[in-house]
């Protein structure tokens, strides 16, 4: 029985694939490192220094701890006045009216994102209060693929882990998911993971509340 479904955030609700790929590449071209739309990709769903260690790979020298957390403070400033920009006009196709719609079948709803940014996105696409929580990395010491920020997001809400559904498009996410004990909704690239309840190409394309009645029809 699913009495709650946790969202994960970029990639899911909001494509800010490109604000990333924008801030990373300006730090990386400023440290004379390649780095390129196809690197980008693996930083999905994973969190801010393990994405550096990524980007420091093809790096020709190696760096400090200290100028370590610079780079990363420099690459947040410009991810943060990139999605200083955000509106509601950028919500991905179905997101919203999903929530809305599992809210009024009793479902809660809440998101589980590795960004420590995710209070910030939320207010600019204007969609904070259609969560009961917000489980983020500024409250998480691992990030997906452990499962703490979804195990997070079913604490605050009160619901145990089994009755919670995640819809995730990272392979790392899904992968959380599965480390949770929660079944997964896989979007995008993640919708062939071979842990997923069930694959899509997104939420605009795939009927989130109807699948959810169906599932917890068959479970009573
Ligand atoms: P920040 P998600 C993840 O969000 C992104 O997919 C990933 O690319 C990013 O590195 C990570 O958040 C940390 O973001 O630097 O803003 O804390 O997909 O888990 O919602
Ligand atoms: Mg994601």
């Amino acid at each position: 029985m699913i009495q709650a479904v946790i969202f994960d955030l970029d990639g899911v609700i909001v494509s800010t694939d490109e604000c990333h790929y924008q801030a990373w590449k300006a730090l990386a071209d400023r440290e004379g490192i390649p780095f390129s739309r196809r690197d980008n990709h693996r930083l999905r769903g994973v969190s801010r220094m393990e994405s550096l260690a990524i980007v420091l790979e093809k790096a020709k020298r190696s760096y400090s701890n200290e100028e370590k957390r610079g780079m990363a403070a420099y690459k947040n400033e410009l991810y943060v006045r990139l999605i200083n920009e955000l509106t509601p006009d950028d919500l991905l196709p179905g997101a919203q009216s999903a929530a809305v719609r599992l809210r009024g079948m009793g479902i809660k709803t809440a998101i589980g994102s590795s960004s420590k940014n995710a209070p910030a996105i939320l207010e600019h696409l204007g969609i904070t209060r259609l969560f009961d929580a917000v489980a983020d990395g500024n409250g998480i010491k691992r990030s997906k693929p452990a499962p703490d920020v979804f195990l997070l997001a079913a604490k605050m809400l009160r619901i145990s882990p089994e009755h919670c559904l995640v819809v995730e498009d990272a392979v790392a996410g899904v992968d959380a998911a599965i480390n949770a004990g929660m079944g997964c909704i896989g979007l995008g690239d993640a919708k062939r993971h071979p842990g997923v309840l069930v694959g899509a190409e997104a939420l605009g394309l795939f009927d989130l509340p109807v699948w959810v009645a169906l599932h917890n029809t068959k479970t009573t």
